[in-house]
């Protein structure tokens, strides 16, 4: 999964592709380098972003959905807003990645539902400008995997099918580093729930405690140590990584895949 941030602040990509006609540009480029889903965000979440007027982020992604889907890209929407979800589903979009698991609005469920489409549920528990506040845990793997499941229990009374959902454990979002690095080795308690797994790694901050300085400072210096966790996660059974250079975090993956199966060698 591509990340293509249409705002003028995400941590890593922010400003970078603002502009209908850049992050279109970006989007083919990433489903060019081998990315199967673009994941379209109009909203930064990074710690202590500021809400975006919903009208504002429906301005930012909706033209660059449609465009992409047009043009026979897999889009995903990257949003907490069920007003956003719907219209961009509408826009040809084929997900919803919603790093709330439908907490923010509770509207999500039902526009989810009726979709049939594929959600993301990542585990969440407050909005970005106050999360560091919630990031206590005395076993992180276990309460991390017990919110998801209340979660997953909450959409299926909600009427969202059990095939449509994607779990993601939220690296950063309420975390601290030794956090994240906790739910990465113990991935298998989420693949074991039987849902596919996405991993969002990609250049966040917590990559920093293992890279070598000045390197892990600025998020793409963070890019090799995302690879590793890349491959790692793959070898884990993770169902999808979204990552930010697509073509190396490909590589990563088709050496996971490769090393654990023969017939897929050279
Ligand atoms: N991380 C970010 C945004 N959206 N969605 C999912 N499912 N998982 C994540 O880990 C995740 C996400 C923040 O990173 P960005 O600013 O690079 O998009």
């Amino acid at each position: 999964m591509g990340i293509l941030n249409v705002t003028p602040d995400s941590f890593s990509d922010g400003g970078l592709h603002e502009g209908t006609e850049r992050a279109v540009a970006h989007g083919f480029t990433l489903a060019a380098q081998g990315a199967d889903i673009v994941d379209v965000g109009g909203e930064s979440t990074r710690p202590g972003a500021v809400p975006v007027p919903e009208e504002e982020e429906l301005s930012r992604v909706l033209p660059v959905v449609r465009e992409l889907s047009a043009g026979s890209v897999r889009v995903s929407i990257d949003t907490m807003h069920a007003d956003v979800a719907r219209a961009a589903l509408r826009a040809g979009a084929c997900m919803v990645n919603d790093v709330s698991g439908g907490l923010a609005d509770s509207q999500m469920a039902r526009v989810v539902a009726e979709s049939g489409a594929p959600f993301v549920v990542m585990h969440w528990r407050a909005p970005s400008r106050s999360m560091h506040r919630h990031a206590g845990y005395g076993d992180v793997v276990a309460e991390v995997r017990d919110e998801l499941c209340r979660r997953l229990d909450e959409l299926s009374a909600q009427g969202v099918a059990r095939e449509q959902l994607v779990l993601d454990p939220g690296l950063g979002f309420a975390k601290r580093p030794e956090h994240d690095w906790a739910l990465l080795s113990h991935l298998d308690v989420f693949t074991g729930l039987g849902l596919p797994v996405l991993v969002g790694a990609s250049r966040k901050s917590f990559l920093a405690t293992v890279c070598a300085t000045p390197h892990g400072g600025v998020p793409a210096g963070r890019d090799a140590a995302t690879t590793a966790v890349s491959a790692l996660a793959a070898s884990a059974g993770a169902w999808g990584i979204r990552v930010h250079d697509v073509p190396a975090n490909r590589d990563a993956v088709r050496v996971a895949r490769a090393w654990h199966s023969p017939a897929r060698r050279g």
